[in-house]
């Protein structure tokens, strides 16, 4: 996410940030070429430019000048400021005076609406709420059973309109369910098409305001770039949307549409989408985003993610044995192992990690399948080798790899990924200093 507009933000930056002092001159010099990344990145003109009066405003503020490490104090006025092209504070979604609340889904063919909702169920499960989904993109088969697969896999009940039926009865009906199974709120995945046209608008007025949603979230594709922009202004000057759901954040969209959408139709971005599975929905809260952008890490999207995986006593008894108490053993390795791969892909995960970019992180290349051999080779262990793995000699690594099916050579990678795994905990853990609930402890 925001991978090549950050790292060009950073090169712009760098130079603002390595001078003792700087003058006027040297600033202007700087939001000149952050005006550049910007528009390259595909940033609305004008939100480029309001932006940059901004930050210019501040960062030639008296205060900043006279500061003892003014570049630093400017990276930070470009933060402060990134955050607010996003909105004021962390999105939160309305909900109606009635049971259920409605969330409308809109957007364009694969945007990313039906996906989306499913994320969107089961984020909102978590919080407590009991949400249903209604899919009342009736055009398709394929569309119906791709949101009935969704709601089992994530366990929430879907209720489908007929393949060819009306979507707005449909809708209503759906809503009409949900109230007597006293759901809280019901996400509606609707049908897209190819472009706005008044067919679609039409429609979805009409499913509008039957069913009275609170939320009309517009699913928007990030890789459409300034296009997306455009359909946004589509939808909301037709329907009235109160957010947007920018998906697929996690693919090489240039990010310009994410920095332009507020700033062009004044409507937040609520969510991103990161990915294609059912947990990679984060909230868009403006102060995290802009930190991934400036690549300060987002340590508070990692401790969400590591929260939702892990399992807490599991992570209690890690962060004992990390923090000193205790030996961090190859079982330990293990519960850490399977507590990663439940966060979702790991690449995606170290991005989150501030910092983690420049670290060597040994289990960064190991492959999600082989986790299932690395699980095997451990279990084939005695308890006493689990936690004492130097005694494991030549004789023992044979058997080992005999038991679990594996070769020597995998055995012995292991047991070497397993001391690198060691000395990385180290690591992190003089990093992180005092933060909680982070994978392997803090
Ligand atoms: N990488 C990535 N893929 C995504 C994301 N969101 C959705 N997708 C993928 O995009 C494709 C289209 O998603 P759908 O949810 O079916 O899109 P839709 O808007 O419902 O499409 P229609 O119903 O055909 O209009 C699917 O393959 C999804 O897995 C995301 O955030 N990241
Ligand atoms: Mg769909």
């Amino acid at each position: 996410m925001f991978d090549e507009l950050g790292t060009k933000l950073d090169g712009a930056l760098k130079k603002l940030r390595q001078r003792g002092v700087l003058t006027e001159p040297m600033v202007k010099d700087g939001l000149r070429e952050i005006r550049r990344v910007l528009l390259e990145a595909d940033v609305n003109f004008q939100v480029t430019r309001d932006f940059l009066g901004r930050v210019q405003a501040r960062a030639l503020g008296e205060a900043v000048l006279k500061a003892v490490s003014p570049g630093q104090q400017i990276v930070k006025i470009v933060h402060d400021e990134l955050a607010r092209l996003f909105g004021d504070g962390a999105p939160t979604l309305a909900t109606g005076s009635g049971r259920p609340s409605v969330v409308l889904m809109v957007g364009l063919q694969g945007s990313g609406k039906t996906t989306s909702a499913a994320k969107l169920a089961r984020r909102l499960g978590r919080g407590g709420a009991t949400p249903m989904l209604a899919a009342c993109d009736l055009q398709r088969p394929a569309a119906i059973e791709q949101l009935q697969t969704l709601g089992a896999q994530i366990g929430a009940p879907v209720v489908a309109g007929e393949f060819g039926g009306d979507p707005v009865a449909a809708a209503l009906a759906a809503r009409e369910r949900a109230r007597e199974g006293n759901f809280s709120v019901l996400i509606i995945d609707t049908a897209g098409r190819l472009q706005i046209d008044d067919d679609l608008m039409g429609e979805l007025r009409r499913m509008s305001d039957a069913v009275e949603p609170s939320e009309i979230l517009l699913v928007v594709d990030a890789m459409t770039g300034q296009e997306a922009v455009t359909i946004a202004q589509g939808f909301d000057q037709a329907l009235g949307i109160t957010g947007v759901v920018m998906t697929k954040m996690d693919g090489d969209a240039r990010g310009g549409a994410a920095l332009s959408i507020r700033g062009v139709i004044g409507k937040p971005i609520k969510f991103v989408g990161v990915g294609e599975g059912v947990d990679d929905l984060d909230s868009a809260d403006p102060e995290r985003l802009a930190g991934r952008i400036l690549q300060m890490g987002d340590v508070v999207g990692l401790v969400e993610r590591a929260q939702v995986a892990i399992d807490e006593e599991d992570q209690a008894r890690l962060q004992k044995k990390v923090m000193g108490q205790g030996r961090f053993t190859l079982e330990d390795f293990l519960v850490a192992m399977r507590q990663v791969q439940r966060m979702g892909p790991l690449d995606q995960i170290l991005k989150l990690i501030p910092g983690a970019g420049r670290m060597k992180i040994p289990l960064a290349n190991l492959d999600p399948k082989r986790f299932k051999h690395v699980e095997a080779i451990i279990l084939s262990m005695t308890p006493e080798e689990r936690r004492e793995p130097d005694v494991i000699n030549a004789s023992r690594r044979v058997r080992i790899a005999r038991g679990s099916g594996r070769s020597v050579a995998e055995v012995n990678r292991l047991l070497k990924q397993f001391k690198e795994m060691q000395g990385f905990l180290k690591q992190m853990k003089g990093m992180l200093g005092g933060m909680g609930g982070l994978p392997f402890g803090s």
